[in-house]
């Protein structure tokens, strides 16, 4: 009976004595009437920063001043190859060379000539090509040059060098058998016969072959040897 009276007065006093002398509890009712009086509230810690908003809309261009073009970039890997195009027109004919070896387009040419060999005055070419006797003949009037015939022991070693294997040679016996001439008509100046040739063997013998040795032998100008060309100065 006793006791709850007691305890009614003792937190009225509580209350009585924490509001009577403290000022800011007066001011913080003012602030906010809300707190009850007690010990003063002070601001507590920021909180964490909040997460991102949503992407805003993509903006205006800006208005300053464009930039200046870069260096260019490195050049790219070679793509592949294309397919072969179609064949161009057919060019008209050209112009007849005034020489030799100008307006001759076939590849004999071309690489009888990276062959040659200049010696002295003449130019000897092959194309490494074996052939008939006629066909080393109209194969060198194509060129504008001869079939090579030597004059002296210097261009039969030139031959020779140019040659690196049996050639025929410029020099015949068919318009008189045993009379060994040039092509055009002439009679030798110099020989260099092997023993025991020329010897017209067999059905006949009226051409003539360089050995690799230097040294020549009449044989049948229907057999297969190089062809050797000769270009005058
Ligand atoms: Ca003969
Ligand atoms: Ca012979």
């Amino acid at each position: 009976m006793f006791l709850f009276p007691s305890l009614l007065v003792l937190l009225l006093r509580v209350v009585i004595t924490s509001c009577s002398d403290a000022k800011p509890c007066e001011d913080a009712q003012k602030a906010c009437s809300l707190i009850s009086c007690g010990i003063p509230v002070t601001n507590g810690t920021p909180g964490r920063d909040g997460r991102d908003g949503p992407k805003g809309e993509k903006g205006e261009p800006g208005q300053g001043l464009r930039g200046l073009q870069g260096p260019p970039g490195k050049m790219g890997p070679p793509g592949e190859r294309g397919m072969t195009g179609p064949p161009g027109a057919k060019g008209s004919k050209g112009d007849r060379g005034d020489n030799s070896s100008k307006g001759h387009t076939s590849a004999w040419s071309l690489q009888a000539f990276s062959l040659g060999k200049k010696h002295g005055k003449k130019l000897y070419v092959t194309n490494g090509e074996k052939m008939p006797f006629s066909k080393v003949k109209a194969l060198c009037a194509e060129l504008r040059a001869t079939v090579a015939a030597p004059r002296n022991a210097e261009e039969n070693r030139a031959i020779q060098d140019v040659a690196k294997d049996i050639a025929f040679l410029g020099i015949t016996d068919e318009a008189t058998e045993g009379q060994f001439v040039y092509l055009t008509g002439e009679r030798l100046t110099y020989s260099n016969w092997k023993n025991g040739e020329p010897n017209d063997f067999g059905s006949g013998e009226d051409c003539v072959i360089l050995l690799t040795e230097g040294i020549w032998n009449d044989v049948s100008c229907k057999s297969s040897f190089l062809a050797v060309c000769e270009f005058p100065a």
